[in-house]
């Protein structure tokens, strides 16, 4: 067993080589949570109205900064300036695919200037290792700014293609660029089912699909609770509508605080005991 998942974010963090996770864990422990508010609202004011509401609860505010009707520099401006006042990581959910050339200049330029402000920033493999290398060298050339990548390496929707080979595919490239990649989007623990681990290997797992009163939607969305996702090896609960869509988010958020951080002193202790 070579998951480090047993042990507390704060261990974990005073062994782990990459600087962005060290801050992530430290944010966790400090605010005892291991919510990611999927803050999918369609315009600047309901974006940072939420992220300033629920800010104090969360440790990532994860976006989709392509479905703004209005995005402009006062949304990036409210964002850096929310995170930094509730003390949040900043996740844009942009699922890179594409060939690296394209993606450098996705994730650096354009109108949505990606790595000017999001801390982490995920990717699907399904073009080779190519794109990885390139988010990779634009985060080793971006200077000072710690930036990292989530690997998709499943998905929640019904029918997801993204299993088997293309998971265990997603761990070994993860391995080969341990400055830039912090992890992966998965709905379980993935480094202790996968051979060749190095023994201090520590991938921290982001879990989409959570929702604490629904097992899904219309179009094909699947979930999990809190629990079963923390007791699955995930680190980080990513929710977006059981949370923002709930008739009072603040009391939503806290709920599923309390539940995703007992169940994780729960596994802790399981180590200690
Ligand atoms: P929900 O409202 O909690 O269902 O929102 C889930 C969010 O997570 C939404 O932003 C999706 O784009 C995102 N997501 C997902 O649901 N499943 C996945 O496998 C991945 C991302 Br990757």
């Amino acid at each position: 067993m070579t998951s480090k998942s047993n042990l507390s974010y704060r261990q974990r963090a005073a062994d782990h080589p990459n600087p962005l996770v060290r801050k992530l864990f430290a944010i966790a422990e400090k605010k005892r949570t291991n919510v990611v508010l999927s803050a999918d609202l369609t315009t600047t004011k309901e974006l940072l109205a939420i992220a300033d509401s629920l800010g104090p609860y969360i440790a990532v505010l994860k976006t989709h900064i392509d479905i703004l009707s209005d995005f402009g520099s006062h949304t990036v401006e409210g964002l850096v300036d929310l995170a930094r006042r509730h003390n949040f990581l900043l996740f844009e959910d942009r699922k890179f695919i594409d060939i690296g050339n394209t993606v450098q200049k996705q994730y650096k330029g354009g109108a949505l200037r990606i790595h000017e402000w999001a801390d982490i920033v995920n990717a699907s493999i399904l073009a080779g290792e190519g794109i990885i290398q390139a988010l990779d060298q634009t985060i080793r050339d971006g200077g000072s700014a710690e930036r990292g990548i989530l690997i998709l390496a499943e998905m929640t929707s019904k029918g997801s293609l993204a299993v088997g080979e293309y998971t265990r595919a997603s761990v070994e490239i993860a391995r080969k660029y341990p400055q830039s990649v912090m992890g992966f989007v998965s709905t379980r623990e993935l480094s202790s089912h996968s051979p060749g681990a190095a023994p201090n290997e520590d991938f921290v797992v982001f879990t989409t699909g959570v929702n604490l009163s629904s097992k899904g939607d219309a179009l094909g969305q699947q979930y999990q609770t809190p629990t079963t996702a923390m007791e699955g090896g995930s680190d980080f609960l990513i929710a977006g509508r059981g949370i923002y869509a709930s008739e009072d988010s603040v009391a939503a958020v806290k709920q599923y605080q309390k539940a995703g951080w007992e169940a994780y002193e729960r596994r802790i202790s399981q180590n200690r005991g």
